[in-house]
């Protein structure tokens, strides 16, 4: 494939509601679509600094917490810190990010309206550690589904990702066999010909289809990237085929309907109008009630 001037079509969140029809369609073909100006102003810089203090919090050394996840550093070999799990739960701007209408309009309108948020977590890449990510898709869909809805990532970028650091995707893998995934993935090195670069400025968002081949070159002397992944699915296969129970489903929805409202009262969604969420049929909402937490560990809640 020719990936050096693909037509690629990109949504602006300041412009449109959501994205559009051409957009979704690339979205469902590619798997995977970039947003500009998802988080802008306010938001951003309080985002940004929420973010700063778990990072700070994270490098300064936790034990004894799951949730504060570290790997090796590649020149320093010294505990680094990579990722750090259930952010919704550690700060309240995340929550009322979590009830952006438009990233909530777009993920409807590729998913139905009765889609849940899953995972909520901080992916860092160190500063200076050279970490390579290298290609994989970040799970599979669950056994049996046939279901052909996306289930995907919604990636904000707290940091610039210039072209020596940026992530990498190959259009349309979503769509491959696991085998030629595979076998894609054992590719010595981290070889880009049949991939393209993703570019971001603070603020903006990739969708990434879970399917996609994804990951990220070494990058010497790289700075400092912090994205936030949030992954929804749609209700049917999760209630389906997993792998959280029906229980875990329910507790989301409710997590899901108060962000929603937090957003209300926060002083940058002032101007917006805020996103409606309607499940229908046997995911309608029938009592809706304050969640009792953030944060529902998901191996609380795996399916047997
Ligand atoms: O941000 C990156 O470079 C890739 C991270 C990633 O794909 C992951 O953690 O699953
Ligand atoms: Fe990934």
């Amino acid at each position: 494939m020719n990936t050096s001037n693909m037509e690629m079509p990109i949504a602006d969140a300041q412009l449109q509601d959501s994205i559009n029809e051409e957009q979704a369609k690339f979205f469902l073909d590619n798997g995977f679509l970039v947003i500009r100006h998802v988080l802008v102003n306010e938001e951003l810089r309080i985002v940004q600094f929420e973010m700063a203090k778990l990072y700070d919090k994270g490098v300064a050394g936790v034990s004894g917490d799951p949730d504060y996840m570290y790997g090796t550093g590649v020149k320093s070999g010294q505990p680094i810190l990579k990722r750090v799990e259930y952010v919704i739960d550690k700060s309240d701007p995340m929550k009322a990010l979590l009830g952006h209408p438009f990233i909530l309009r777009s993920v409807e309108k590729l998913q139905g309206p009765n889609f849940i948020p899953t995972w909520d977590s901080m992916v860092l890449k160190a500063p200076d550690e050279g970490v390579i990510v290298p290609w994989h898709r970040d799970a599979a869909v669950p056994d049996g589904c046939e279901d052909k809805r996306p289930i995907f990532n919604v990636d904000f970028y707290l940091d610039e990702a210039d072209l020596q650091t940026c992530l990498w995707v190959i259009p349309g893998s979503s769509s491959w066999s696991p085998e030629a995934s595979d076998e894609r993935c054992r590719r010595p090195g981290f070889s880009t010909e049949d991939a393209i670069p993703v570019p971001m400025q603070p603020g903006d968002v990739i969708f990434h289809n879970i399917l996609v081949l994804h990951g990220s070159p070494d990058g010497d002397g790289n700075p400092l990237r912090r994205t936030v992944y949030y992954e929804f699915r749609p209700g049917e296969i999760e209630a389906g085929f997993g792998p959280h129970t029906l229980e875990y489903l329910a507790l989301k929805q409710n997590v899901l309907y108060d962000c929603i409202e937090r957003r209300k009262h926060t002083a940058y969604a002032a101007g917006e109008k805020p996103f409606d969420y309607k499940p229908t049929g046997g995911f309608a909402i029938r009592q809706k009630t304050t969640p009792l937490q953030y944060r529902y560990p998901h191996e609380t809640y795996w399916r047997r």
